[in-house]
């Protein structure tokens, strides 16, 4: 029992408190009892739904939290088989590149083996094309050399046939029928059959290919006998004269100083052309056919034939 005064224990039955002196009045002492207990159990109760709804709360609280952290590792534990799946996935690939990483890295090794042999090859081929080229420069300055000595020598015995040779003027060289032979050998500007050289022997236009517009071409009148200047002259051909000049070289003074050979064959007059022509076509008259070239005719022309017309042909 509790002192309603002091508010301590005392025993019961007791007529005044033994802590304070207080008298103890036995229903007042229950009622007093009675509140304390009450509020005791209240307080009592209380606490216990306290505590109780504290532990329902936690325990939701847990299972609550427990579930999340399931849930979360069933989640992670998915995500971790999904990670795996996606690296073994990707190691596959990995391995898969891998070996085609070792393929094409086997094939650029052949290429640059291939190019090293084939640049091998073109550093050879270079090579001997270099060679090949200094052979020819060699060959192309020794044929120079050859060739400026060969002209050397070709003026050189173009000069000796000249002092050989016999002088003449246009009007005793128009006694000997021309071969057709060497007219066209060099640049022929009218396109006549006449080089320029052979119309400056012949006192030709080298620009008109008929020089005295009477409709046939200037190689067509010479070799046939006419006068290319003249639309009514024939040249005076002089067959016994021809025949005394056989074998000879004819230089014209008039001119500039063009050589003609007589050939023997044919008694007609060849022309020899420049200095460095002069050897080669003198060679090239021993192989002439007295048959060819075939004469060429020029009927329409109208000859004048009295001895005084001819003579009047100024040479
Ligand atoms: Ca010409
Ligand atoms: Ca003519």
């Amino acid at each position: 029992m509790i002192c309603f005064n002091c508010k301590r224990q005392i025993p019961d039955n007791v007529p005044n408190c033994p802590n304070c002196g207080a008298p103890i009045v036995p229903h007042e002492q229950i009622g007093q009892e009675i509140r304390v207990r009450r509020w005791q159990r209240w307080i009592f109760y209380v606490i216990f739904i306290v505590m109780f709804l504290s532990a329902v709360a936690f325990a939701v609280y847990v299972y609550s939290q427990n579930t999340a952290l399931l849930n979360a590792s069933v989640d992670l534990k998915n995500s971790l088989t999904k990670t795996q799946n996606d690296l073994t996935a990707t190691q596959t690939s990995l391995s898969g590149k891998d070996t085609q990483l070792q393929q094409v890295q086997g094939q650029v090794t052949q290429l640059q083996s291939d190019i090293a042999a084939k640049q091998s090859l073109l550093d050879q081929k270079l090579a001997e094309v270099q060679s090949i080229s200094q052979q020819k420069d060699n060959v192309m300055q020794q044929y120079d050399q050859v060739n400026s000595v060969l002209s050397v020598v070709n003026a050189n015995t173009f000069n000796s046939l000249i002092q050989m040779g016999v002088p003449m003027s246009f009007k005793d060289l128009a006694r000997i029928p021309v071969a057709d032979f060497n007219l066209g050998a060099g640049t022929d500007s009218d396109g006549d059959g006449l080089s320029n050289l052979a119309e400056a022997a012949f006192g030709t236009d080298p620009l008109k290919a008929d020089t005295d517009g009477d409709g046939y071409t200037d190689k067509q009148e010479v070799i046939s006998g006419f006068d290319p200047l003249s639309k009514t002259n024939k040249y005076p051909i002089d067959l016994k004269f021809a025949a005394s000049q056989k074998g000879k070289i004819l230089i014209s003074v008039q001119g500039q100083n063009e050589a003609w050979y007589v050939n023997p064959k044919d008694n007609k007059r060849y022309f020899l052309g420049r200095p460095a022509d002069a050897v080669k076509a003198l060679e090239g008259t021993q192989k002439v056919s007295t048959s060819s070239p075939a004469a060429i005719t020029v009927p329409a022309k109208q000859i004048t034939t009295t001895p005084a017309a001819a003579s009047s042909v100024q040479y």
